[in-house]
């Protein structure tokens, strides 16, 4: 039996770091899956001439479609041809053919696990397999459909599949969300975030501070008051999606659930007293992430300085803030 376990990405220093990031492909090919005399037609992804069966095996492993093969091993001509199903799912394409060897693999995408139109690969993640989703779907089995045009986190898979997975708790598999405010477009004046974005319920802040991406959710409005005023809720979230410690992206949620938000009409988004508090001011530097007073510190993920993790320092300018808000009607 032929075992292949190779890393797509040589960088990684263990398998398990590796593997664990669903980049790495496992696959095998048993002999209870091989039949001589036999092969799979009608689903054929490739066709490479002169191939001995390991190597036959070794572009099946490279090709994430392919997920069995059918060698030619009579006659001058060595064909190999890579299949992007197996007999199990198409027992009426399994034909006798006295020139074919063929081997299958254990196609855990034989059961569709992958949702809204994803194309599924076998061999990927502590789940044996992985779903390439299409526009607007995340999550695993791209079952979460998230949409929000942010011009932070872009089109960066990872950062909208971690902020979609954070927010399913709090408002569930399906959420679009609409900008409220964002700095570079509307200008870092107080004024345009509160008229634009008091009296939203569920609203969800995206701040970048150099290369570092993080922010809150919470479900309760912002408001325009004259004196300091407190939001009380216990639905309130932060989260790190890039920080200054390289750490694994984090969530957490508020622990002085009195002071989850913070209000004036002089200061824009604020999570905590200053956990993380957005502040334009015409000096600079007047916004705070002093992470861990009102928020809990996340229990997976080990922080040197609660201080620095999220912005790099304490006092920052932001590059660039942005508000959306839940659009309630949209399913
Ligand atoms: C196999 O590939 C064809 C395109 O060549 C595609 O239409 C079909 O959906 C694929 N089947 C599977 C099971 O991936
Ligand atoms: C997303 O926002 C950009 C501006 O940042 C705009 O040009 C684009 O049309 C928006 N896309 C959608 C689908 O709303
Ligand atoms: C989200 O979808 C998953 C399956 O795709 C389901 O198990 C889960 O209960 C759903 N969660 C919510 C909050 O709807
Ligand atoms: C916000 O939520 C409250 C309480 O659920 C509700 O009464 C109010 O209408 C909501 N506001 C908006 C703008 O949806
Ligand atoms: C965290 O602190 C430890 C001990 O002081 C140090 O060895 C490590 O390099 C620090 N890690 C980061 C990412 O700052
Ligand atoms: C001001 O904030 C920027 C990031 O916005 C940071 O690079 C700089 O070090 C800060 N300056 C001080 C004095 O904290
Ligand atoms: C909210 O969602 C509904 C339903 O999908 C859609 O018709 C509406 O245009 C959306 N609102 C905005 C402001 O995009
Ligand atoms: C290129 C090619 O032969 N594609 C086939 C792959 O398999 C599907 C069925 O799963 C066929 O419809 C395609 O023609």
């Amino acid at each position: 039996m032929l075992h292949f376990f190779i890393f797509v990405s040589l960088i990684f220093p263990n398998p398990t770091s590796a593997c664990s990031d669903g980049n790495c492909r496992i696959m095998e090919f048993p002999s209870h899956l091989s039949n001589v005399g036999k092969r799979l037609i009608n689903h054929v992804i490739r066709t490479i001439p002169d191939m001995d069966q390991d190597s036959c095996e070794w572009q099946c492993y490279l090709d994430h479609d392919c997920v069995s093969i059918n060698l030619q091993f009579q006659g001058t001509n060595r064909e190999c041809e890579l299949n992007n199903s197996t007999h199990k799912e198409h027992d009426e394409d399994f034909m006798s053919d006295d020139r074919f060897f063929y081997r299958g693999t254990n196609n855990a995408c034989r059961v569709s696990p992958c949702k809204n139109n994803a194309i599924c690969q076998s061999g990927f993640t502590d789940k044996r397999y992985r779903c390439l989703c299409t526009s607007g779907f995340t999550g695993h089995d791209c079952g979460v459909e998230f949409s929000i045009n942010s011009s932070i986190l872009s089109h960066d898979e990872d950062y909208l599949s971690l902020l979609s997975w954070f927010l399913v708790p709090a408002v569930g598999n399906v959420s679009h969300w609409l900008l409220c405010y964002r700095s570079s477009r509307d200008g870092a004046v107080d004024e345009y975030f509160h008229k634009q974005c008091d009296r939203l319920n569920d609203t969800i802040t995206v701040i970048r501070v150099n290369n570092y991406v993080f922010g809150g959710y919470v479900d309760i409005p912002w408001e325009s008051s004259g004196e300091y005023k407190y939001g009380k809720t216990t639905n309130a979230f932060i989260y790190s999606l890039s920080n200054s410690e390289g750490r694994e992206a984090f969530k957490s949620m508020v622990k002085n659930s009195e002071r989850a938000t913070r209000y004036h009409i002089y200061q824009e988004p604020t999570f905590g007293t200053a956990d993380i508090r957005i502040d334009f001011k015409n000096t600079l530097n007047q916004s705070v992430a002093h992470f861990g007073n009102d928020y809990h510190l996340p229990s997976n993920v080990i922080i040197n300085n609660t201080q620095t993790i999220l912005a790099g320092v304490t006092n920052f300018e932001p590059d660039e803030v942005e508000v959306f808000y839940l659009n309630r009607t949209a399913p």
